[in-house]
């Protein structure tokens, strides 16, 4: 595998950071997550988009242009043959000294992995997920804006961990007034009736990419799509309740705190949603050549 670091490809072996860059001693930096289908990477500009406002959002000055990120994803993707996969993207705050000051890091690490993406097994996809609702509150948003997609991800690891350790893959975080916010690492949706409704970023939702795609493709298809603050209650009296990311597209969620959710199957509405979105995203993109 050929990894991209600061603008040259170097064997995975030879791909190493130091161990005083920020990125490992504080978590001091930002990462986007992409996909690649069909030979194309979907939606790439809106994930370069997200990252150096995520960049701007911890003073973080990327020394390349949104353009130069972008060819460095598609020659990444190219050079090691990716026509279906995942792409980290990653920049670190770089190498500094013992101490937090940020400004005695010169010079930013720009890390691109092409590779295979491990999926949720398909069984899930056709019979929904189980998910629950954990202790752990969703970063106050004047700590860690949760709109940062920073490399600091401990808030998600330890809703994670509590997730797993009630015997499920996924959770879902309230935010520090107690509002739904988000997944570990996906968007939550709720349908009811014709109505659409997703957390608004404000209550600690990173804007995510496959999200927007989503409410796009809903309005399209003739539903009511809302941003709203959205309590348990919404979740637990919804028609069809799903989870929206890069890595896991949209799955429905059928059961939230062991209460079965709508029919306890994927909805009609999750599953007319995920196809097109499925269409999309084979069919759309930044081609790899
Ligand atoms: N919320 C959080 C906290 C995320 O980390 C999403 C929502 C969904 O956003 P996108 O833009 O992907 O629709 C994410 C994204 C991984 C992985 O390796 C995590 C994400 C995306 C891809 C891979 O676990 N998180």
């Amino acid at each position: 595998m050929k990894i991209y670091m600061n603008g040259r490809l170097v064997p995975e072996r030879d791909a190493k950071v130091s161990v005083f860059d920020h990125g490992l001693l504080y978590g001091d930096g930002v990462f986007e997550g992409i996909r690649a289908y069909n030979g194309r990477v979907f939606t790439l500009e809106e994930h370069i988009d997200r990252l150096y406002r995520s960049a701007r959002a911890i003073a973080l000055e990327i020394p390349i242009t949104k353009k130069q990120m972008i060819a460095a994803v598609v020659k990444t993707c190219a050079a090691n043959k990716i026509k279906d996969g995942y792409v980290r993207l990653v920049v670190t705050r770089g190498v500094g000294s013992l101490g937090l000051n940020p400004y005695l890091c010169k010079k930013p690490e720009i890390i691109v992995i092409a590779a295979g993406i491990q999926l949720y097994p398909p069984k899930l996809y056709k019979e929904g997920l189980s998910v629950v609702t954990v202790g752990t509150v969703r970063n106050h948003a004047e700590a860690v804006n949760p709109r940062i997609k920073s490399l600091n991800y401990l808030n998600n690891i330890l809703a994670k961990i509590e997730a797993i350790n009630a015997g499920v893959m996924e959770c879902l975080l309230l935010n520090p007034q107690g509002y739904i916010a988000e997944a570990s690492g996906d968007n939550l949706f709720v349908v009811r009736g014709n109505t659409l409704v997703t957390p608004p970023s404000w209550c600690g939702a990173l804007e995510g990419i496959t999200r927007g795609v989503v409410m796009k493709l809903a309005a399209e298809a003739g539903m009511e799509v809302k941003e709203d603050v959205l309590t348990r209650y919404d979740v637990y009296t919804a028609d069809e309740v799903f989870l929206t990311g890069t890595a896991a597209e949209i799955i429905s969620v059928v059961n939230v705190d062991r209460r079965i959710i709508g029919s306890g199957k994927p909805g009609e509405k999750t599953r007319a949603l995920a196809a097109t979105f499925t269409k999309l995203a084979r069919s759309t993109g930044t081609p790899i050549k």
